[in-house]
């Protein structure tokens, strides 16, 4: 298990790299080209400028989250195949500079739903916050307009503003993909990048959907153990893997965490390990990483990873906003230096006792 923290590069993030370099036991960083719109080719002198940043800091890029897939490419409409040799393109730059670990998604229009952005919670601290009440009271566009404005200026992780600009037009894209044909888009598209993965040995992490069900009636594909085991099957071969997530699988409390992870060694190519509070069907809020502030049981999730012998790249995930920081929701630098420490105490001694035996 190498220790990581998402880092939005210099341009975007409030978070330095030398402040990720203090924090014990992170090893490198889950970085991206932020600015580079979805299904543009990533140049590779500014893949090379990335990686020179980060390792003049004494960290590594661990891997690259996202390289996102434009909207052509989920809706299978006439354009993908030129969108699908652009990713291949990066996919190509990326391998040239050994970055070999790329987490994607293929959520149709909103990458990820929460319903409040700074939600106060029970000890002064604000979290991202999810109320299915209010999706089903609100139009997608209201929606957008609304989440974007209460991100304090900054711009969040798949939510573009200029791909999410025209929400309406976005939705009538995607009226005619329906479930089955999302998947079949999706397979197609990882049997078209597979030769270039298997030429560098790229792992290709798909992060599950955000919530774990389909929102403004948008197809959602990898929300559960059947669904995941069933694109793992479709396209057989290690390159095709997960990004697991215990924050979006755990959004629908019938996911076995522990048991997801269990079902796909080999497969799991990165892991996002976060807590969530559910309150009832629907309605949760995001908590502080130890087990006993949220619903899911931490030490179980790093047991089945070291169990199933998880040597990828893992970081702590959204962190709850404290000590008066101020940055884009759930990116904060505090909250995750003390998820990032707590998964790396919970590992220690788990590696240890098993080393006792
Ligand atoms: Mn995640």
């Amino acid at each position: 298990m190498q220790m990581s923290l998402r880092w939005f590069g210099s341009k975007f993030d409030t978070v330095t790299l030398k402040q990720i370099k203090q924090i014990p036991g992170v090893e490198g960083v889950i970085t991206t080209l932020y600015d580079i719109p979805a299904g543009e080719v990533w140049p590779i002198e500014k893949i090379q400028a990335l990686k020179a940043e980060v390792e003049s800091a004494d960290l590594k890029v661990l891997g690259i989250e996202s390289v996102n897939i434009h909207d052509a490419i989920k809706i299978g409409s006439p354009e993908r195949d030129q969108y699908i040799a652009n990713y291949i393109e990066t996919l190509d730059n990326l391998g040239k500079e050994g970055i070999t670990t790329v987490c994607y998604n293929f959520m149709p229009v909103f990458d990820w739903t929460r319903t409040d952005l700074a939600k106060m919670r029970h000890d002064g601290s604000t979290v991202m916050a999810y109320d299915q009440s209010v999706i089903d009271n609100i139009n997608p566009q209201t929606f957008f307009d609304q989440t974007t404005s209460n991100s304090k200026g900054f711009e969040m992780p798949g939510w573009e503003p200029e791909r999410l600009a025209k929400v309406q037009e976005l939705f009538a894209a995607y009226a005619e993909v329906s479930e089955e044909k999302l998947f079949d888009n999706l397979v197609y598209f990882l049997k078209a990048i597979q030769p270039v993965c298997e030429k560098y040995g790229i792992k290709m992490a798909i992060h599950p959907d955000d919530p774990a069900w389909p929102v403004f009636n948008l197809p959602r594909i990898i929300t559960s153990k059947e669904k995941i085991l069933k694109l793992m099957k479709a396209v057989d071969a290690p390159f095709n893997g997960l990004t697991f997530c215990a924050g979006s699988f755990g959004t629908n409390p019938k996911n076995d965490l522990p048991g997801i992870i269990r079902a796909l060694p080999g497969r799991i190519h990165f892991a996002h390990v976060r807590n969530l509070q559910h309150f009832s069907p629907g309605v949760f809020e995001e908590a502080a990483h130890l087990s006993r502030d949220g619903s899911f049981d931490l030490y179980e999730i790093v047991k089945a990873l070291y169990d199933i012998g998880f040597d990828g790249p893992v970081r702590p995930d959204h962190g709850r906003m404290i000590w008066d920081e101020v940055a884009m929701p759930g990116y904060g630098l505090y909250d995750r230096a003390l998820g990032a420490t707590y998964i790396n105490g919970l590992y220690e001694a788990i590696q240890k006792n098993d080393q006792r035996k």
